[in-house]
């Protein structure tokens, strides 16, 4: 039996929470073309008869801007150093910068054994997967390199096997009919954030945070949410709202069709805009509405 904690790390909107989803299986992390879009470290577990893989999504690696993310970041950096594996996501649609390169020797330099998986290759030429290998052997990078394609599921299971054989000797440490650490709620919450960040525009999305005041199982098998969509400007607002409260109206019903797919059961939602000025860089409001 083997088995073990693998930090998944890289660049906001590499393609990390994509890849766990498809490897766990089940969808344990939002995913939106948008940086910043995972704000916690989420475990994706995935258990076989002889082993288990328990995945650890990271928020991605950006300029910090606020205490939020400067929480997101030092969530990330702790991951780092402690699983028993590092894989460092890279998207290779996006290139290799010198930034990426110093953070492939950041993260490979420590006690901990680190691979990259490369990513997107499905929207790349092929040819580039060999230039970037070049680049990173000029670099010193000795890693080893998984072309994958989360979205073709090309090379995934390869991947799979790579990664079980450098998982260490050990029991499972979760129960097997558990995929993830977090609750129904909080992808609830979550899945509410994903939509916002489909829908609007850079600004706004990184300034949500969602607070669930009722999520609430009823005897006949549907869900009854009520949330509080909080935003950090009154223009925010009012864009959220949208005219007539088109915009809103949208959001939720699309919002509401994910909770539906994800908890398997009709779903009334209530959402309710409000604003909290500046609420990422005001650490007793953070407590309240960044979604453990
Ligand atoms: N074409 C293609 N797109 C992908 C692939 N994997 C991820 N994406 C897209 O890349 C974007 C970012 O994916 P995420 O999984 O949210 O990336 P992330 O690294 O978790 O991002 P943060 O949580 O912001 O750090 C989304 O639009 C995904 O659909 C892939 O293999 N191929
Ligand atoms: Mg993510």
């Amino acid at each position: 039996m083997r088995s073990g904690f693998i930090g998944v790390i890289g660049r906001a909107n590499a393609g990390k929470s994509t890849l766990i989803n498809v490897m766990v299986g089940e969808k344990v992390a939002i995913v939106s073309p948008k940086p910043q879009t995972t704000r916690n470290s989420i475990l994706g577990v995935l258990t076989r008869e002889d082993y288990q893989l328990v995945f650890v999504d990271t928020p991605g690696i950006y300029k910090s801007a606020n205490r939020l993310t400067d929480m997101m970041m030092k969530a990330t950096d702790d991951t780092a150093k402690d699983v028993d594996f590092i894989l460092f996501v890279h998207d290779g649609h996006a290139g290799i910068t010198e930034n990426d390169i110093s953070l492939i020797k950041k993260y490979s330099s420590g006690k901990i054994p680190m691979a990259i998986a490369y990513t997107k290759i499905d929207i790349m030429p092929k040819e580039n997967i060999a230039k970037d290998a070049q680049i990173l052997s000029e670099n010193g990078i000795e890693c080893d390199v998984f072309p994958v394609s989360a979205r073709k599921y090309q090379n995934i299971k390869k991947l799979e096997n790579y990664l079980v054989e450098r998982m260490p000797e050990g029991e499972k440490v979760i129960a097997e009919d558990i995929v993830s650490d977090k609750s129904e709620k909080f992808m609830v919450a979550e899945i509410m954030r994903e939509k916002i960040l489909l829908k609007f525009d850079e600004e706004i999305p990184h300034g949500v945070g969602i607070v669930i005041n009722e999520f609430k199982r009823k005897e006949n098998g549907t869900y009854e949410v009520n949330l509080d969509i909080v935003c950090e400007k009154p223009n925010h607002k009012a864009i959220l709202i949208g005219k007539q409260g088109r915009a809103i109206k949208e959001v939720s019903s699309f919002a509401r069709e994910g909770m539906e797919k994800f908890l398997g059961a009709k779903v009334f939602l209530t959402t309710y805009v409000r604003v909290e000025e500046d609420w990422r860089n005001r650490p007793g409001l953070i407590k309240d509405i960044y979604t453990e």
